[in-house]
């Protein structure tokens, strides 16, 4: 399996994020990467490999255009401000209000905004880039016939939308990838999120669209960020109708139940007639993970790979979530074992 890793992805290293009423140090930091980096070429997947740059032809294909200049240019337009800290959002379009983009930066960063932990900083819009491209670098992998990549994604994107960004994403990395993989011949891609949090950014891009599956495993939105999408009702509209699948799960769900559904995901993916999986990969469903309530095991892991290498598709591997302990790099690892084993 090849690796696709990005240096790069230090220039996303914001110094805050709004937590439990303060700012604190982000849960998602450079660290990640360099953990799961460091576990992967030590089992051995030491083919790593630096992405080629795609351009923003494919982004904005899944983005609005004013969306990809917002990101390109909100740290300087922050910075031209004066503001004494990082860009974070405070005003929101609400319901009944106007849905109108802001000229004011402080406005304009709450219009693209989704959630408010998510600061942006200097180099974070060319670390979204270069993490799109690791995704891009991985799906031209597979094109070339390979069965499997990993793209060592960071900034993750499941929770980037048509024109929102948080959630640690900025430019939704499955969607994009999913994208290439159509405009290079594939008919119908499935993207599988196991990452622990509901994948609402990419459920935006997907939602009406019939060439692309779309299946979440994930803490149920009365509990669980991101709370306002995620619900199993939530099954596709237009052309997407029926090819959006929920799989909302509560505080302390275990492997058997979490396996469960991905069984059935997998069902649906096979008979939906994807060519390929996009796989989102958070660790976070880990029993230890800081923020979230799942409780896998590393050796579930395994497991996990091996089952969705059984539907005998190639799988583009992703990089989303999983934050905080050293697992993470076993975890990603024991994924990527499971589905070459
Ligand atoms: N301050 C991904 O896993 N809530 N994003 C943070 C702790 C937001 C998770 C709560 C979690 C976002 C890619
Ligand atoms: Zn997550």
């Amino acid at each position: 399996m090849r690796v696709f890793y990005s240096e790069k992805h230090k220039l996303r290293d914001a110094k805050t994020e709004l937590h439990g009423g303060i700012l604190v140090k982000p849960f998602e930091g450079p660290f990640r990467a360099e953990w799961i980096l460091e576990a992967v070429q030590q089992a051995g997947f030491t083919d790593v490999v630096a992405p080629t740059e795609h351009g923003l032809e494919t982004a904005l294909k899944v983005h609005d255009a004013g969306y990809l200049e917002f990101l390109r240019t909100c740290w300087e337009r922050w910075s031209a401000e004066d503001f004494p800290g990082e860009a974070i959002p405070t005003a929101f379009p609400y319901r009944r209000g106007q849905q109108r983009v802001p000229n004011n930066i402080d406005g304009a960063i709450g219009y693209y905004a989704n959630s408010v932990e998510t600061s942006i900083s200097n180099g974070t819009y060319e670390a979204a880039i270069s993490s799109m491209d690791v995704a891009l670098s991985g799906a031209d992998w597979l094109k070339a016939g390979n069965r499997f990549a990993f793209s060592l994604c960071r900034p993750p994107g499941h929770h980037a939308g048509i024109d929102l960004f948080g959630g640690y994403c900025f430019i939704n990395n499955a969607a994009v990838a999913a994208q290439h993989m159509l405009d290079n011949g594939a008919k119908k891609v499935a993207i599988l999120d196991v990452d622990f949090h509901h994948g609402n950014g990419t459920q935006d891009i997907t939602y009406n669209r019939g060439d692309i599956f779309f299946a979440s495993l994930h803490g149920d939105p009365v509990d669980a960020f991101p709370y306002f999408l995620g619900y199993a009702d939530e099954t596709g509209e237009g052309d997407g109708e029926g090819l959006n699948a929920n799989y909302p799960m509560p505080p302390g769900t275990p492997w058997d139940v979490w396996s469960a559904a991905l069984s059935d995901a997998l069902k649906r993916i096979h008979d939906y007639g994807a060519e390929a999986i996009v796989l989102s990969l958070g660790v976070d469903t880990f029993e230890k993970d800081p923020i979230s309530f799942f409780k896998l095991t590393s050796d579930n892991y395994v497991t996990m790979g091996s089952m969705i290498a059984a539907t005998g598709l190639p799988v583009l591997t992703l990089m989303e979530g999983g934050y905080g302990v050293p697992e993470i790099g076993l975890n990603v690892t024991n994924v990527l074992k499971g589905l070459e084993a």
